[in-house]
């Protein structure tokens, strides 16, 4: 009895020491450590459920999480960094196997980051990037290039315009303040149109990424600028919300005010259709599935690219009829 009992506790110290002895590389968790049934466990922290785009980009995450036979955890931040941060502290409590999030500013991430790393748990940036100068903090970007969706829509003005000289007042409805998407779209448009002094950004404000707060600042846009020529909106559903405050203060979004969005939801189609929205540069949402096979490789502990760029268009009015049944968000 005492051999057998000792050949236990031999067994056990020996597979103890050699599982303590794996070289598992630092980035890589064994599967399903946050889980009882051994799936793969990825945390995902979401911005919020902001916009058209924000709602597809959550559903094509779920979905792709089902398919995948991934575990998801899912947290909304309601737009508020601090969420975010609590949630992916969370996800490191609960041994997740890998955290992916679209963070909704730009900077104040590289300490929850640090702690994620600390803990072993590789991290995906999806949508939106971060400015941290330790890229070690994070394997993968999957996303847009906000700078070139502000120069296509830069471009679509100049092209607009060509030929003319009398000035072309334009206001901008900026997206979230601090995040990627504004920064990156501002700056992309900004460097087009500076080429050609008639250009003027007379105004520029935060929506937010929001209907409502893109209709209210557009109100007092409206009654602040006699002569607005152009909207430049960083997404649709500022743009949406902006063209109901054309329409009240009397005016024709897509001909007295031309209106350039971001994103391309159904509605800025339909929106397109109906005169009012004259040109949608594309950001594509539909993550989910890239998402997913980021994180298996990232877990099994395989390279992935730095940057996992998506493709997307620019759409004009005469296409977008064309285009709207094909939409899939
Ligand atoms: C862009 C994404 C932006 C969208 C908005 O990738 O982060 O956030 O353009 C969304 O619609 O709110």
């Amino acid at each position: 009895m005492a051999h057998r009992a000792l050949r236990i506790i031999a067994a056990a110290l020996v597979g103890g020491v050699l599982s303590a002895c794996t070289t598992e590389p630092a980035t890589t968790g064994t599967t399903g450590k946050g889980s009882s049934d051994g799936k793969l466990v990825l945390g995902f922290a979401q911005v919020g459920a902001e916009s058209g785009w924000r709602t597809a980009n959550t559903k094509s995450v779920r979905e792709a999480a089902e398919k995948a036979g991934i575990t998801l955890k899912f947290s909304d931040a309601q737009q508020k960094q601090e969420n975010q941060i609590k949630a992916i502290r969370t996800f490191i409590q609960q041994k997740v196997d890998v955290i992916a999030f679209s963070p909704v500013v730009e900077s104040g991430w590289d300490t929850v980051l640090k702690e994620a790393k600390n803990a072993g748990i590789p991290v995906i940036l999806t949508d939106r990037a971060v400015d941290s100068q330790d890229t070690s903090l994070y394997r993968t970007f999957l996303g847009s290039d906000f700078v070139k969706e502000g120069q296509e829509a830069g471009k679509w003005l100049v092209k607009e315009y060509e030929g003319t000289s009398e000035p072309v007042n334009v206001v901008e409805l900026q997206g979230t303040t601090g995040s990627a998407p504004a920064n990156d779209r501002k700056a992309g448009f900004a460097d087009v149109i500076k080429g050609d002094p008639k250009f003027k950004v007379v105004a520029s404000q935060t929506g937010d990424f929001t209907r409502a707060k893109g209709k209210e600042v557009m109100q007092a846009f409206l009654k602040s600028h006699e002569d607005i020529d152009v909207l430049y909106a960083h997404n649709d559903d500022m743009a949406l919300g902006a063209i109901q405050a054309i329409e009240e203060a009397g005016k024709k979004p897509g001909v007295d005010i031309k209106v350039i969005s971001v994103d391309g939801i159904k509605d800025a189609f339909v929106a397109m259709q109906e005169k009012k929205i004259n040109v949608v540069v594309e950001c594509n949402p539909l993550l989910g599935g890239q998402l997913m096979e980021l994180a298996k490789k990232v877990v099994a502990g395989e390279s992935v690219p730095r940057r996992v760029e998506v493709k997307e268009g620019v759409f004009t009015q005469d296409e977008a009829a064309a285009a709207l049944p094909g939409r899939q968000y």
